[in-house]
């Protein structure tokens, strides 16, 4: 349709009651002949109320085959809501809500928008819906003082999904105020089915107190000038979409989000924690422009359709993926999703096992000791398992002595006539291991004898570790015809602590 036919048709429908008029009367110039001129659109058939709905409903799709004329009613109230727990805020809003109440007509339809500026209303306000092709996008013909009433019409001609705002000057105070929500323009093909679908407006607001600061909290130009909200929430309030209040679904169930960002500062990462998108229209646009999506932008005064199949149970939180806005200053909801169980999607935890790391972590030395004395246990309990290990000790010791103790010893044990005991068949070492242990901890002196024979030498103290001797001794004990058992590290640390005290 030619869209000079359009504008002229809009420019005569429109009407105007208010006394601050912004816009200068309808042209009186020479109308277009036809019906346009006298604002009669032979596509429209019959007449209808719009069914508005506050966030996260959203009114049910458009079955009809033809275009119509929409009567939209919309009135501005400034209220006092509930921002998050204790803390209040003067809201100005399209309706009642932040964000204001969602307008679904078709592609093609006429609409009459009214809209109403409550009597108690102390400010003036209009409306600029994105949707709308005209001046200010009919914000220039809604000016609206309170207590009074606007009329425009506008014709659909563009599918998507787009913001509607206040554009009364300060614009970025009623903005920030809540003066915003979404109108959907369903293409004339309708929309892909979906089992839900559900209304999520993001907004950013400043107040004089920081976030969580109780009271009836007012209005900070100066944090909006400088783009840093005490707030970030979706619909209007932090926990809007939090517990019973979460948006829900059943496994199986395609779900629809008709996400906005009324800003008036921030861009949106929209994210749904533990799903992804199967199709994003981006910025609200009627094509599915991408497939498979984590995060998708949203502008502030922009928006974007985002569709996805939900495969599993459970809750799938909402976030503005800059995380401090979602955990910090309130942009998180929820998703809970009913349903069986799908473990080819999701198999919940499988297993929790330690992990050590690289020990990096307190408690790691803790917790290696214990799983080392739960193996010792273990070996200790299999017979098998405990010759294995004394295998290992005594070969470990073999290669210490050959390096430590054979050279006065001897490489068999049998130790030097007069000079060097023998450790081999050692009656003297056999009687006693923890003498033994302490003779190679500190060195030995004096007169001993062994296997009848008497020595009176010097063994100097060797340079080893606790587990070295453990292992040397072992050795011997199990060399050369000597049968003993293992000489653990405890033994000889115990040993250790002993003489070191003495
Ligand atoms: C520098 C020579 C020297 C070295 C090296 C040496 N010993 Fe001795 N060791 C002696 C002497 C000498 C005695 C006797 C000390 C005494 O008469 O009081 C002795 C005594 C002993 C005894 C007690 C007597 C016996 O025969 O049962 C043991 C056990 C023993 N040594 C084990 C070792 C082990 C194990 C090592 C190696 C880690 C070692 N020695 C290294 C010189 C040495
Ligand atoms: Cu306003």
């Amino acid at each position: 349709m030619n869209i000079k036919r359009i504008l002229s048709a809009v420019s005569a429908l429109t009407l105007s009651s208010t006394i601050f008029a912004a816009e200068p009367p309808p042209a009186s110039a020479a109308p277009l002949p036809g019906p346009a001129a006298k604002g009669v659109d032979p596509e429209i058939i019959g007449e209808e109320k719009a069914v508005l709905t506050a966030a996260p409903n959203v009114p049910p799709p458009i079955k009809r085959k033809h275009a119509t004329k929409v009567v939209v009613n919309l009135e501005v109230r400034e209220v006092v809501k509930r921002m998050a727990d204790g803390v209040e805020y003067l809201f100005w809003t399209f309706g009642g809500e932040v964000p204001g109440l969602f307008i679904r007509v078709r592609e093609g339809d006429l609409v009459e928008f009214h809209l109403g500026n409550h009597p108690s209303s102390k400010m003036p306000h209009n409306i600029d819906l994105h949707a709308v092709t005209g001046p200010g996008g009919g914000a220039a013909s809604s000016f609206t003082a309170p207590g009074h009433e606007s009329q425009f019409s506008f014709k659909a001609i563009n599918p998507g999904l787009y913001v509607y705002h206040c554009a009364t000057a300060p614009v970025g105070m009623h903005v920030a105020n809540g003066m915003y929500g979404l109108i959907l323009v369903e293409p004339k093909e309708g929309l892909p089915p979906a089992d839900k679908e559900y209304y999520v407006m993001q907004g950013d607001f400043y107040t004089k107190g920081k976030f969580g600061e109780e009271g009836l909290q007012p209005f900070d130009m100066e944090k909006a000038v400088d783009e840093k909200p005490s707030y970030v929430v979706f619909n209007g309030s932090v926990g809007s979409l939090v517990g019973d209040k979460a948006l829900k679904a059943k496994v199986g169930e395609r779900v629809r989000l008709f996400v906005g960002n009324g800003g008036p500062n921030l861009t949106s990462s929209f994210h749904v924690i533990g799903e992804i998108f199967d199709h994003v229209y981006q910025e609200g646009g009627v094509r599915a422009s991408q497939e498979q999506v984590q995060t998708t932008t949203v502008p502030a005064g922009g928006s974007a359709v985002v569709d996805f199949r939900v495969d599993v149970p459970g809750t799938f939180i909402l976030v503005d993926h800059a995380l401090f806005r979602a955990f910090n200053k309130g942009a998180l909801g929820m998703l809970k999703v009913e349903g069986p169980a799908n473990l080819l999607i999701y198999s919940g935890k499988e297993v929790d096992a330690t992990y050590l790391g690289d020990s990096a972590f307190a408690g790691a030395q803790a917790k290696v000791t214990e799983l080392e004395s739960q193996m010792k246990k273990a070996i200790a309990a299999d017979p098998k398992i405990a010759a294995m290990g004394k295998e290992i000790i005594v070969e470990k010791g073999k290669r210490i002595f050959s390096q430590t103790c054979f050279a006065c010893h001897q490489a068999e044990g049998q130790g030097l006539p007069g000079v060097f005991p023998p450790l081999a068949k050692s009656d003297f070492l056999m009687a006693d291991k923890a003498r033994a242990i302490r003779g190679v901890i500190k060195g030995q002196t004096g007169e001993m004898t062994v296997n009848g024979v008497k020595y009176n030498g010097v063994m100097p103290p060797v340079m080893l570790n606790d587990e070295q001797i453990a292992q040397v001794i072992t050795y011997v004990m199990n060399a050369w015809g000597n049968s003993g058992d293992i000489v653990t590290v405890e033994e000889v640390k115990k040993i250790h602590a002993e003489s070191a005290n003495q």
